[in-house]
Formats: structure tokens, sequence, C-alpha cells
């Protein structure tokens, strides 16, 4: 192909390569009205339930990201959160304003937004804001990819409940993820009991 020899940029390669194959989807993840459950083998499931033990329901987890490109991270994680138990709402290429109509949609429980290549202050603005105006400020949210440290601080500021960076270890993520809900579920108890 020419483009290998013209200029080394996946991008390049990719459009040349679409020329002559056209473009390969390969899932229709990235159409939010197809977001659903992974499947679980039923086995599995109850054995994970039976393990997890006091997580009276399932954690919804909702799994959104803002590039095309870098897809292998987010797929990794989606195949952890739903070995360790969660059922992953597969959101695909997300704005903020289609993640929370999906979160309502699906009664997430926790949002995730995989960040690689925008920049995250703006879109997680965005996200706050549209959670504020749609009725849902409480539902937690948590972030992956390529955050910069200053970025970080500022989102933190904003309210995200965590932030992962490359080679962060699976387990640990999984841990966390299960605390945070747990924190926001009873936390609504309370409000609901009052
Ligand atoms: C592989 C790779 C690619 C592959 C992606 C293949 C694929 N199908 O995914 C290809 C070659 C396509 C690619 C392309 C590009 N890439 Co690239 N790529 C990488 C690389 C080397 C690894 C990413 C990866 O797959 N990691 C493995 C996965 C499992 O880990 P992860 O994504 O980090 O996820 C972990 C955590 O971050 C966390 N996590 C991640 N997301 C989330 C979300 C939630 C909710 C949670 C809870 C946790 C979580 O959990 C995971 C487990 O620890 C990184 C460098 C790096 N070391 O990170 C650069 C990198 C991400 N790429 C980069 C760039 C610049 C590009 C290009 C723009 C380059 C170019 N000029 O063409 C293009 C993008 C094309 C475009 N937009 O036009 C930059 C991004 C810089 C930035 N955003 O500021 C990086 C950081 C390299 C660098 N240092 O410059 N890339």
């Amino acid at each position: 192909m020419s483009a290998g020899r013209r200029m080394f940029s996946p991008s390049v390669i990719s459009q040349e390569r679409e020329a002559i194959w056209n473009r390969y989807f390969p899932c229709r993840e990235a159409q939010p009205f197809w977001a659903g459950s992974f499947t679980i083998i039923p086995e599995t499931r109850h054995f994970q339930e039976e393990e997890r033990g006091s997580m009276e329901k399932k954690i919804r987890f909702l799994l959104s990201r803002d590039d095309y490109y870098h897809q292998r991270g987010y797929w990794v994680l989606a195949s952890a959160l739903r070995d360790a138990g969660l059922e992953v709402i597969l959101g695909g290429i997300q704005i903020p304003s289609e993640m929370v109509q999906t979160a309502i949609h699906e009664d997430a429980d926790i949002i995730g937004y995989r960040i690689m290549d925008a920049a995250p202050k703006i879109l997680i603005a965005m996200l706050f804001d549209e959670m504020n105006q749609n009725g849902i400020p409480d539902i937690p949210v948590v972030v992956g990819g390529i955050i910069p440290k200053k970025d970080e601080c500022i989102i933190k500021k904003m309210g995200v409940k965590a932030v992962f960076h490359p080679y962060s270890p699976l387990a640990m993520i999984m841990g966390r993820v299960e605390d945070i809900v747990r924190e926001a579920r009873a936390k609504r108890k309370n409000k609901e009991s009052k």
C-alpha cells in the first residue's frame, strides 16, 4: 500500500485501506440505541453474585469513550468489569449529553468515561452540567485514560470520584468501583429515608 511508504501514520493508512475495502466497523457499539449489557454465562453470574455477597443489586456500569482509535483499553476494561460480575452498558463513543440519556435509560449506578484524545476538563464540565440539568447529579463518575495531572486535579474538584491512568491494575479499578457504588447507594438510601 502506498500509504506505508508515504507517511507512517495510522490515520493515513486507515484512509487508504478504507478507499480499497470500505470502512470496517468491528461492532455496532458506537450507536447509543444499541447500548446493552454484556451477556454473562448464568453459572458464572451466580457464582460471582454469591462471592460478592453483600452487594444487593448488580452494579450497572455505563462505559463510554471519546475516541474511535484507542479501542483496545475500552474492551480490556469492559471485559474485566464483566468478569468481575458487573453489568456493563456499552455506550461506545458518546458525548456527555448522550451519556446522560443512556445513564437514565439504562438506570446506571456509575458512569465511566474513557478519555484518550480530548480535553478532559471540558468534557467533564459538560457531563456534570448535563447530569445536573437532567436530575441525576448523584450518579458517581469515574474517568480513565490519558489524563494530564493538572486536569486530574481540576476534574476531581468538579466531582469525579476517581481517575485511572495507564497501567492501573484492573483488580484495583474493580475494588474502587465497588467502594464508590456502595458509598453512593448508602447515601441515596439515607436521603430516601429522611
Ligand atoms: C496502542 C496505542 C495506539 C493504537 C490503538 C490501537 C487500539 N485498537 O486501541 C493506535 C496505533 C491506533 C494509536 C493511534 C494513535 N495514538 Co495512540 N497509543 C497507544 C498506546 C501505545 C497504548 C494504548 C493502549 O492500548 N493501552 C493498553 C490499555 C489496556 O491501557 P489504557 O488504555 O491505558 O487503559 C488503562 C487505564 O488507563 C485505565 N482506563 C482507561 N480508560 C478507562 C476508563 C474508565 C472508566 C476506567 C475506570 C479506567 C480506564 O484502565 C486500563 C487498565 O489499566 C498509548 C501509549 C500508552 N502507553 O498509553 C498511545 C497514546 C494513547 N496514543 C497517542 C496518540 C497521540 C495517538 C495518535 C493521535 C497518533 C497519531 N498522530 O496518529 C493516534 C490516534 C489516531 C487519531 N485519533 O487520529 C497518545 C495520546 C496523547 C494524548 N491524548 O495527549 C499516547 C498517550 C502516546 C503518546 N505518549 O503520545 N495509538
